[in-house]
């Protein structure tokens, strides 16, 4: 257990070497210096100056309890999962990974007191029959792939957990994230990462998804800030405890190749569709996120605009110091 003054909470981020971890845990070592910061992840990962790294499968349950009664672990948020494509590719070990994984995070937060958790949802957890357009809040849910009908039963999990031990669980329906520093790992949105690598290494790029294939998405500071406020509200004001939909903006990958052909005149691109396209022709195309907006006053900041800016600058800055 640390020396820890009253004031300091300690945080730990199991999956933090992944796309939102890597970032979740920057932004609080530099927004919230009040907090001890554990990272954990399967790999060492780039955990950023200040937090402490430890090794960790989130399957391994006295190894996950040491590490809790250990620092003493007030808050945690448990990001570590397998994404809708290679879930796909290996369905049973998805199932283990997202279900088991987050059960024993439930468990031994009531255990030892852990004041409050973050789970994140997709859009993965609607289906065919959700509407398409505008999804509400508690529409029909029929998830079609394994990594879905993890998020549906992990949401409602996470309510159970809430209604039955008292846990402070808290939870958001991302949809896809687009994010420069860290890649995503096995998703069917990863195409909206992809394409800026390649517009910027050649000029071209072949997507896997097809021209008019309109999907939710959000820039990564969004989607690290809303996380970040969704924890901070007042649990008197969450109406929903299964998870929150929130949405930026939808964009189909034409749409995108056209924003980004405003940025780079010569930029190509063509289509050689793959198994992900029947994944994402399961999935809705536009979120309503008014509930969390009324909530806990979400709101985006980055549109389909903005985000292209920030991903060619930044990943331009990248390549130009890479030379
Ligand atoms: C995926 O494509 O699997 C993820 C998601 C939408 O949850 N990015």
């Amino acid at each position: 257990m640390h020396n820890n003054p009253k004031e300091h909470t300690v945080t730990l981020i199991i999956g933090s070497s992944g796309q939102l971890g890597s970032e979740l845990a920057s932004t609080l070592l530099k927004e919230r210096p009040d907090k001890i910061l554990i990272c954990c992840d399967l790999h060492q990962g780039p955990a950023p100056d200040g937090a402490i790294f430890e090794t960790l499968d989130v399957l391994d349950q006295s190894k996950l309890e040491d590490m809790i009664r250990r620092h003493g672990v007030q808050e945690i948020y448990h990001l570590a999962a397998m994404l809708s494509a290679k879930g796909e590719q290996n369905p049973a070990m998805a199932w283990r990974l997202n279900m088991e994984g987050l059960l024993n995070v439930l468990e031994l937060s009531v255990k030892y007191g852990v004041g409050r958790v973050f789970w994140p949802s997709s859009i993965a957890a609607f289906g065919p029959g959700t509407p398409r357009d505008l999804v509400p809040q508690w529409p029909v849910m029929d998830p079609r792939t394994v990594y879905g009908i993890s998020k549906l039963s992990g949401e409602l999990w996470c309510q159970y957990y809430v209604q039955r031990f008292g846990l402070d669980v808290r939870s958001l329906r991302y949809p896809g994230i687009i994010s420069w520093r860290t890649p995503p790992g096995g998703g069917t949105t990863d195409y909206a990462v992809e394409i800026f690598h390649e517009a910027l290494r050649c000029g071209a790029y072949t997507s896997f998804l097809q021209a008019h294939t309109r999907l939710p998405m959000m820039y990564i500071d969004d989607a690290v800030r809303a996380t970040l406020e969704l924890m901070q509200a007042d649990g008197e004001r969450l109406s929903v405890r299964t998870s929150y939909n929130i949405t930026a903006m939808s964009f189909t990958p034409l749409e995108l190749a056209e924003a980004i052909q405003r940025r780079l005149p010569h930029f190509q691109i063509d289509y050689r569709v793959d198994f992900r396209q029947a994944i994402a022709d399961t999935w809705p195309a536009v979120i309503d996120d008014q509930v969390a907006r009324d909530d806990w006053g979400w709101n985006h900041h980055f549109d389909l605009s903005a985000l292209v800016d920030e991903m060619l600058t930044n990943l331009a800055a990248i390549r130009e110091r890479q030379r």
